[in-house]
């Protein structure tokens, strides 16, 4: 009999166990791969109040240096771990091992050198004020840690988006408290043990398993002794932990959904533009939340760039994560199928045209017990239809056409998300107006997902709260401290 993998809870330096488990799935098969033990009300509570205890201890009397050095170690063990971070998150998501290899594992990696960096890096700011009686002020600001950062995540990059909110959190001298998505447990756990390798103190890093209402995530977002809570998710997930931690009015950083758009100009580089629009609908089976789900393109070139896309969709490989030519795995899970396949009925039922996909691909193996769907393109739809409108998290945009540059921009910011928008054209002064005028965090002009990590990142409306990256991280996990001496 084989014996099924226990991923336990993290708190002050040991792996514990609590009183329920639940199923860890892969999502290529609908195979079990592990049992994770699931933290209670009381485990969340040691873990917050180990936390607390180690803002006292040597993580809170070590200097800047020294913080810095560590984490380039966690990166080192992060490294040295190169095949046991791919494997889990492979098995846990699904995603491509190829793709994984390429970005999960190595940005995770990247995330603590950049922030190790920035924090040794990062100035104070001053100023002479001057005064009426001419004496003058110096005034100063100095950086504390917030305490004790509740970080929840999500299951579409668990360890990027994890190590993303981590890296900085530590740099800045937190110590935190990770709830992982219930879908993808695996990575959040063996980073424990990457930060046991590198020396960081128990109790700096702690990570409690479960869900979100009623489970680990309400009972952390609660919590009285988490001092600020950093949250990547659904925008509904996000409006009620703002209520959660309304009462104790923590500050909070929220990255949340999107519908993002692509506007692409009859003078683009059409390959090119084909090439990075088709990574921008299905990477990672459409569920990276900067995707295009809508494309605006000019009407000049529409029928010759929905024929490319639809060739493209067409010539992606949807198969075994684990083979290195696989370009699709599957959907996290089967709600997560059932969810986006309502939306490819609904596309039906609004009048869309489908180019390509639209259902489940059978394969008269195991991966029929998996979540797999077809990537899929849509043309047709009204602007006001709901699969215009919603956020689907899958492999599938909605193709239409525009004439002018005004229309384009009206179609693109007529939403109430604003996180990413892509532009494509060969007229970069047209490039640079046009991202100007889109309500969004982030647009790239004829790339997609190219990031540099000391950039702000972030949403409007819907699609978040603040801005992370360089140091609008450092200044979310720091308190300032302004100091005003009469001189
Ligand atoms: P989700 O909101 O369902 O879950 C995210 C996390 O929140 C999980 O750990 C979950 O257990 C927890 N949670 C759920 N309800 C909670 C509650 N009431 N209190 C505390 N915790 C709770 O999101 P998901 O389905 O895991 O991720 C997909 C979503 O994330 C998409 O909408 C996507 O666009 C978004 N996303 C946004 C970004 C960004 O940077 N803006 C990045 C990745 C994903
Ligand atoms: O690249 C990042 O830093 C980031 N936060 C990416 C988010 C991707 C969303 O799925």
């Amino acid at each position: 009999m084989r014996t099924l993998k226990s991923i336990q809870n993290y708190i002050n330096g040991q792996f514990v166990r609590g009183r329920r488990e639940f199923a860890d799935v892969n999502p290529a098969d609908g195979s079990v791969i592990a049992e994770v033990t699931e933290a209670d009300d009381a485990l969340v509570d040691d873990a917050v109040q180990a936390a607390r205890k180690a803002l006292r201890g040597e993580w809170g009397r070590i200097g800047v240096r020294e913080r810095a050095a560590r984490l380039h170690k966690v990166a080192d063990a992060i490294e040295a771990r190169f095949d046991s971070f791919l494997q889990a998150e492979v098995a846990d998501t699904g995603r491509p091992v190829a793709l994984a290899a390429k970005i999960d594992v190595p940005r995770a990696a990247a995330n603590f050198r950049v922030f190790a960096d920035a924090i040794k890096m990062a100035g104070i700011e001053s100023f002479q004020t001057e005064t009426p009686d001419g004496r003058g002020a110096l005034n100063y600001a100095v950086r504390k840690p917030l305490g004790v950062v509740g970080i929840i995540t999500p299951w579409n990059l668990p360890l990027v988006l994890l190590t993303w909110k981590v890296a900085p959190a530590l740099s800045c001298g937190n110590t935190v408290v990770v709830k992982p998505s219930e879908e993808t447990p695996a990575t959040t756990t063996l980073l424990a043990e990457a930060m046991q390798d590198a020396g960081i103190p128990s109790g700096v890093y702690n990570v409690v398993h479960g869900f979100g209402p009623g489970s680990a995530g309400e009972s952390l977002t609660q919590h009285p002794d988490v001092n600020a809570v950093t949250f990547t998710g659904e925008s509904r997930t996000g409006a009620a932990i703002m209520k959660a931690v309304a009462p104790s009015v923590k500050p909070v950083s929220f990255e949340l959904g999107g519908k993002n758009a692509a506007i692409v100009f009859a003078d683009c580089d059409f390959e090119e533009t084909v090439r990075g629009l088709a990574d921008a609908a299905f990477l990672n089976t459409g569920q990276v939340c900067l995707c295009a789900e809508r494309i605006y393109v000019e009407r000049t070139i529409f029928e010759r760039f929905v024929d490319a896309l639809k060739l493209k969709a067409e010539s992606l490989r949807v198969g075994w994560p684990t083979e290195q030519d696989t370009n699709l795995g599957p959907l996290i899970s089967a709600q997560h199928r059932d969810k986006v396949m309502g939306y490819y009925r609904l596309a039906r039922e609004e009048g869309a045209t489908v180019v390509t996909g639209g259902s489940v691909p059978e394969f008269d193996d195991a991966r029929d017990q998996g979540f797999y769907i077809q990537p899929t393109i849509y043309t047709g739809l009204a602007e006001s239809a709901r699969c215009v409108k919603e956020e689907i998290f899958g492999p599938v945009c909605h193709v239409a056409p525009f004439d002018s540059e005004d229309e384009a921009v009206a179609m693109a910011n007529d939403t109430k998300y604003g996180l990413a928008a892509s532009v494509w054209t060969a007229n970069l002064k047209r490039g640079h107006i046009i991202a100007q005028q889109l309500n969004v965090g982030i647009t790239w002009v004829n790339c997609w997902f190219l990031r540099d990590l000391r950039t702000p990142f972030g949403g409007v409306g819907l699609s978040g709260i603040g801005r992370e990256g360089g140091i609008h991280s450092l200044n979310f996990y720091s308190e300032l401290n302004n100091i005003c001496i009469r001189l």
